[in-house]
C-alpha cells in the first residue's frame, strides 16, 4: 500500500489487517459487554491506567476502537471517540470542557437539539451561552471574554447553510485561549477537515452521511489523543454514558467504505437540484454554497472541497405554501435526518428546530417558510421530476 493512502483507501483499509484476524475480510463484531483479565493484578492495573487493555464496553471495545481510529485518520486527528448519537458526542465534549462559571460562545444558528442542550442543559448548571454571528469572525474577537472556554459552531449550519470561516475563527479563539469545536456533520471529512484548518475538536452525527443508510443513530468525536482520552473518561464514562453499541460501530464502518463514492454523487445531484430550484419561478430563495448567489461563496471555496448536498429554500406562499408543497411530494420522503440514500425533506420551524420558540427562530435566522432538502442517491431525473410535479405553477 502507498505510504500515504488516499481518503477512500483509508476509509476502507485503515488499521485493519484480515490476515491478523483469521482472514476475515470484514472486521469482527466484538459483541461483548466485558473483558476477561489474565490475572486479578492485570485487571487492577488496567483500572489504574498502568496497563493498556479493554475493561468494559462502556469505556472501550475493539469494534468501536477500529471506528475511532478510522474517523481519526479521515479527520486528520490523533484520536477518535465513538458515542451513541450526535447529541451524545456533543454533550460528552461540552460536559468535559466546561465548568460552572465558564462561557461558551456559539454561532447564531445551531441544530435544534444542540440549541436546546445549550439553553436548557448547560445554562442550568451555570454555563453562560453567548450567541455571536460568526459569519464575520471579527464579531467573535469582540465577544471573547476571560470566561470563554469554548467556541462552538456548525459549518454549514443546520438548517440555513450559514458558513463559518474555520481558519480565521480558530485563530481568533486560540489567541484568547478557547477550545474550538466544530460540528462537521453536513460537510463530512470528505469535504472539510476542520482540524487541518485549526479547530481542536470535531463532532459528528454519524447517523448522517458517515453511516449513510438511515439505519443507525451514532456520534463521533475527533481530536488530540489527550483531549479524546479526557472526553472518554470524563464526558462519556462518568457523565453521559452515551456509549456506541459495537453493532452500530460496524454499521458506521460499513458506511465509511463508500463515503467518498456517495459524497461525489450526493454533491453532483445537489448542484443540479439547487440550480433547478433557483431557476423555478415559484422558488424565492435558495441557500446552497455552490450557487453564485450564495453570499459566502468565497468561504465555501476556501474550506469545502465541494458545496455539499444540503439545500435550504423557500417557496411562494411562505410556511403554508411550503407545507402544501411537501405534502404533494411522492418519492421524496418527508423525514428528518439527512445524508441518506433517500432524498429527505423537512420543515425546520415545525420539526428539527421546533426546540426554538418562534421569537428565537426569528432571532437566529430560521425563517418559518424555510424548507430543508437532503439530496439523496436516486437518479437525478427522478428527484427533479418529483420536485417539479410538487412545486406550484405560478399563475
Ligand atoms: N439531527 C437530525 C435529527 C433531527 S430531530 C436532523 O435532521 O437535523
Amino acid at each position: 500500500m502507498n505510504a500515504k493512502p488516499g481518503f477512500a483507501t483509508r476509509a476502507i483499509h485503515h488499521a485493519y489487517e484480515p490476515l491478523e484476524n483469521g482472514g476475515a475480510l470484514t472486521p469482527p463484531l466484538h459483541l461483548t459487554s466485558t473483558f476477561a483479565f489474565e490475572t486479578a493484578e492485570a485487571g487492577g492495573e488496567m483500572f489504574s491506567g498502568d496497563r493498556q487493555g479493554h475493561i468494559y464496553s462502556r469505556i472501550s471495545n475493539p469494534t468501536c476502537d477500529l471506528l475511532e481510529t478510522r474517523i481519526a485518520t479521515l479527520e486528520g486527528a490523533e484520536a477518535g471517540l465513538a458515542l451513541s448519537s450526535g447529541m451524545g458526542a456533543i454533550t460528552a465534549v461540552l460536559w468535559t470542557l466546561l465548568s460552572p462559571g465558564d462561557e461558551v460562545i456559539v454561532d447564531q444558528t445551531l441544530y435544534g437539539c444542540t440549541f436546546a442542550f445549550m439553553h436548557h442543559g448547560l445554562a442550568k448548571w451555570g454555563v453562560t451561552i453567548t450567541h455571536v454571528d460568526m459569519t464575520d469572525p471579527e464579531n467573535l474577537r469582540n465577544a471573547l471574554s476571560e470566561r470563554t472556554r469554548v467556541v462552538y459552531f456548525e459549518t454549514p449550519a443546520n438548517p440555513n447553510m450559514r458558513l463559518v470561516d474555520i481558519a480565521a475563527t480558530a485563530e481568533i479563539a486560540h489567541a484568547a485561549g478557547a477550545t474550538v469545536v466544530v460540528d462537521n456533520t453536513y460537510a463530512t471529512p470528505y469535504l472539510t477537515r476542520p482540524i487541518d484548518l485549526g479547530a481542536d475538536l470535531v463532532v459528528h452525527s454519524a447517523t448522517k452521511y458517515l453511516g449513510g443508510h438511515g439505519d443507525v443513530v451514532a456520534g463521533l468525536v475527533a481530536g488530540s489523543a489527550e483531549q479524546i482520552a479526557e472526553i472518554r473518561l470524563v464526558g462519556m464514562k462518568d457523565m453521559t454514558g452515551a456509549v456506541m453499541a459495537p453493532f452500530n460501530a460496524m454499521l458506521i464502518l460499513r458506511g465509511l467504505k463508500t463515503l467518498a463514492l456517495r459524497m461525489e454523487r450526493h454533491c453532483a445531484s445537489a448542484r443540479t437540484v439547487a440550480e433547478y430550484l433557483e431557476a423555478h419561478p415559484a422558488v424565492r430563495t435558495v441557500h446552497f454554497p455552490g450557487l453564485d448567489s450564495f453570499a459566502q461563496r468565497d468561504v465555501a471555496a476556501r474550506q469545502m472541497a465541494q458545496p455539499g448536498a444540503m439545500i435550504a429554500f423557500e417557496i411562494d406562499g411562505g410556511m403554508a405554501g411550503g407545507i402544501a408543497f411537501m405534502n404533494r411530494l411522492d418519492m421524496i420522503q418527508r423525514a428528518v435526518s439527512l445524508g441518506d440514500a433517500e432524498t429527505l425533506i423537512q420543515h425546520p420551524a415545525s420539526m428539527t428546530h421546533s426546540t426554538y420558540t418562534a421569537d428565537e427562530r426569528a432571532a437566529h435566522g430560521i425563517s418559518d417558510g424555510l424548507i430543508r432538502l437532503s439530496v439523496g442517491l436516486e437518479d437525478i431525473e427522478d428527484i427533479i421530476a418529483d420536485l417539479d410535479q410538487a412545486l406550484p405553477t405560478p399563475a
